[in-house]
């Protein structure tokens, strides 16, 4: 234990001695990191031995988190947090002259995610161990994560994220735990003593070796584990037969082909590709996470009749949905089980999460793919679906077309959605509308047939990230106020709501603000030689760029409040600073090009002597995880205007309100939540709701003409886009232009900007009573409690996974 900063001292130079064999003169950064990570990792071990020592003995259920996605982030300041030790690290290091921001900022985000799925995942993972409960992650530990971003000439550029460069100090290898995964080959049948065995044969074999990285729970002795598997080659696979017959090259080549399993992460959160290799890797990562899971529950020496009693398995998404028939297999093939209890064990395992409806994010694998790649476990997909195709029969007998729609595999595709409900036990949203929009609409047959299955799990994020550690200044004034509780238990925060009306609380509110966002403004001075005036609102839209999430209507009231200002430069609005932080799908060249004209609406106006810099629009590269924390506390409006039944939950928008930000938004997703639990009083919404959305949709959409027609603004900004207006190649923006007048406006951009501009108007009207926006930015703070992910997974702890936090005896 650090029990003061002499004590840290001497181990951290130990500890340097040690392992870099330096002295703290000839130290480079990086080996201060180092040094530091390591020994963090050696004061958290005995504790990490001791949880996993626990959870064998006291023989509770466990739950196992598949993702394929973990947006972990920088590891660092979370862990010293946890540990409650940043502090006498911090003095500690003074003392040596070093810098401990400094020594975090070394640290490469672990960017092993898209987005709002992969860092849901890491939030799940913070809160299991703070609330002690016995709780793994189960992942894949791609050797590049999300690409990183560089924005060249206005373009997006993506490069390669070589995050494991360095020693990577927080995982620990564990070569003795690797098991076997099977592709390819063939399925031979035999009777045996009148039982159906079956043999798969002349597969190819691929090694997962697990890495473990330790999940520290905060001020307790809990630590969990996430399990990140690596693809490797078999020392004893050498042996493969062309290597006897002397090609070389091929095994060298077949080395580079297992290897590519986890070589990549699919920079892709909304479109299903339906390559192989995403199949590989889903594959890879449930079967050698089961095989681990089995093997750990057999050496208790319990039967696996049992297996449900001890073990949860949660699928996030249909990524890992193929744990399924996986356990299936391993129930039936190996462990001589009969298909019915199998069936009724992992129907008593597997939960699952829906994270989307848009329709081109479903998965689905073409049958002949499917089945070379994976024999043994089409086999079994067709079993369950032909079992599953007679209950319908019965039911719905006739009925083909329902039963056609609802069938696992049917018009040449096997669909990884179905497959994972029909298998699970519980199938939840992530936001109350959109679970009543998975039942009212997208799987209605399935909610009719299981109804008993279905319930909702509003999302949530850990206030520890995005409160304790990112916003220590906030943090240190509610502590102020209303002492610590909160951050066991954040439902507490709502006594801040006490000093609403307390002007010097309200004061030093705004006075932190303002220091985040003179520490947000250098950021922006740095990276893109902008001047930004603290005073202005600073306005921020940060997520995956989508047509859906529509940064394009930001856009065009960046325009619109633009050529208001031309006409009028003395006009009466608060300056604005647009900042925005987005990346786009390399493949995905709508989203790409809507980058682009961003930066070009920047560069237009940033160089504008006109404007008086009442305007000004920031785009920030490589938006990542720890970039996110940097910006998020410096926010004064949250953008969150995704066309209304698109944005499954959203988590961004809770961070936002958690740092004092007023959110405008529609009425989608999470906000609905947000609105209920601040009053409209203190939040801006505007726009369609779902129901005129979808109700346009079944009409085949709307008229976007008539408001181009109608709306000078509009016709304006438009004009401007395919003239020669912005600095641009000529024609740059057409396809923008043609999406929105020829192509039926799908995400109702035209349709929305009217209520929009009305709404941020709203905004400029309200932050003009500084003392009344301040009030809105506390009371959105006390409020966010319920968002913790805390709340989130005491509610999968008790209504799906049925765990409890674990007590030592
Ligand atoms: C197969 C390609 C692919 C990959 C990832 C399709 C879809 C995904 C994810 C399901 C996309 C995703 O991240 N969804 C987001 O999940 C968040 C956590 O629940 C929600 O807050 C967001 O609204 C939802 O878009």
């Amino acid at each position: 234990m650090f029990t003061n900063k002499q004590v840290f001292k001497e181990a951290f130079l130990n500890k340097l001695a040690s392992i870099r064999g330096k002295t703290l003169q000839e130290a480079s950064p990086m080996d201060i990191y180092l040094a530091f990570g390591k020994l963090i990792m050696d004061y958290t071990s005995k504790n990490w031995a001791q949880t996993n020592l626990d959870y064998k003995e006291k023989e509770a259920r466990q739950v196992y988190y598949f993702s394929m996605e973990f947006l972990l982030g920088r590891l660092m300041g979370q862990y010293l947090v946890n540990l409650g030790i940043r502090e006498v690290c911090q003095e500690g290091f003074k003392d040596l002259g070093i810098n401990l921001e400094e020594v975090e900022s070394l640290e490469p985000d672990a960017g092993l995610g898209n987005g709002g799925l992969g860092r849901l995942a890491a939030c799940f993972m913070d809160s299991l161990a703070s609330l002690n409960y016995p709780g793994h992650g189960c992942g894949i530990r791609f050797k590049y994560g999300h690409f990183e971003q560089k924005i060249i000439n206005g373009y997006q550029v993506e490069l390669p994220e070589n995050w494991l460069r360095e020693e990577n100090v927080w995982e620990i290898r564990r070569a003795d735990k690797a098991v076997e995964v099977r592709f390819g080959g063939n399925v031979r049948m035999e009777v045996v003593e009148g039982k159906m065995v079956f043999h798969h044969e002349d597969y190819e074999p691929v090694l997962a070796v697990p890495y473990d990285v330790p999940i520290i729970g905060y001020d307790n002795k809990t630590v969990n584990t996430l399990r990140l598997w690596n693809a490797e080659i078999a020392d004893n696979d050498f042996d493969f037969p062309s290597f006897t017959h002397g090609d070389y090259l091929r095994v060298i080549e077949y080395k580079r082909s297992v290897e590519a399993i986890s070589q990549l992460l699919y920079p892709d959160d909304s479109h299903h590709e339906g390559r192989v290799l995403r199949l590989k890797q889903e594959y890879f990562l449930v079967s050698a996470g089961l095989q681990s899971i089995i093997r750990t529950y057999k050496k208790k020496s319990r039967s696996l009749a049992y297996l449900h009693k001890k073990v949860a398995i949660h699928i996030n998404d249909t990524h890992p949905a193929l744990a399924i028939p996986e356990l299936m297999r391993i129930l039936i093939d190996e462990e001589g089980m009969g298909w019915n209890e199998a069936w009724s064990i992992t129907t008593e395992t597997i939960s699952y999460t829906n994270h989307t409806i848009l329709a081109e994010a479903l998965e689905k694998w073409p049958v002949d793919i499917f089945k070379s790649l994976l024999p043994r476990i089409y086999m079994i997909v067709n079993e369950i679906n032909e079992r599953f195709c007679g209950q319908l029969w019965n039911k719905y007998t006739g009925d083909w077309q329902k039963i056609r729609e609802m069938a696992i595999i049917a018009d040449g595709y096997v669909k990884m959605a179905h497959l994972a409900i029909i298998g699970s036990y519980s199938v939840n949203g992530v936001a109350k509308i959109h679970t009543d929009i998975l039942k009212k609409y997208e799987l209605k047959n399935f909610y009719e047939f299981y109804p008993y299955k279905f319930n909702n799990k509003t999302n949530g994020i850990t206030h520890r990230r995005w409160l304790l550690k990112a916003n220590p200044a906030l943090s240190d004034l509610i502590i102020e106020c209303i002492g610590t509780q909160w951050i066991k238990e954040p439902e507490g925060l709502i006594d801040f709501l006490k000093y609403r009306s307390d002007s010097s609380i309200l004061a030093r509110l705004e006075e932190i603000k303002r220091n985040n966002k003179i520490k947000l403004a250098e950021i922006i001075k740095q990276n893109n030689l902008v001047n930004v005036d603290c005073d202005a609102i600073f306005d921020i839209q940060i997520k995956r760029l989508h047509a859906y999430k529509r940064q394009l209507l930001n856009a065009l009231h960046i325009m619109h409040l633009y050529n208001r200002l031309i006409e009028n430069p003395d006009l009466d609005i608060v300056p604005r600073v647009f900042i925005f932080g987005a990346k786009a799908s390399p493949s995905y060249h709508y989203a790409k090009n809507i980058i682009k004209l961003i930066n070009s609406i920047a560069l237009k106006i940033n160089d504008d002597k006109r404007l008086k810099d009442k305007l000004k629009v920031i785009f920030l590269e490589n938006y990542r995880v720890s970039l996110a924390e940097a910006i998020i506390p410096g926010a004064d409006v949250s953008e969150q205007i995704s066309t209304a039944s698109k944005e499954a939950s959203g988590t961004g928008n809770m961070k936002f309100m958690m740092n004092g930000a007023v959110t405008i938004g529609t009425l989608d997703g999470a906000n609905i939540e947000i609105l209920d639990a601040v009053g409209s009083e203190n939040i801006v919404t505007f726009g369609l709701t779902d129901r005129e959305v979808l109700t346009f949709y079944h009409h085949g959409g709307y008229n976007s003409w008539e408001i181009y027609n109608s709306d000078e603004r509009i016709k304006n900004i438009l004009e401007q886009f395919v003239s020669d207006f912005l600095p641009a190649p000529q024609g740059e923006f057409t396809t923008i232009y043609n999406s929105l007048l020829h192509n039926n406006d799908e995400f109702f951009v035209l349709k929305d900007f009217a209520p929009y501009v009305d709404a941020q108007n709203r905004i400029d009207k309200l932050y003009k009573n500084k003392q009344k926006w301040t009030q809105m930015c506390l009371v959105n703070i006390a409020h966010s409690g319920r968002f913790s992910s805390d709340r989130t997974i005491n509610e999968y702890a008790r209504e799906i996974w049925n765990i409890k936090p674990f007590t030592s005896k």
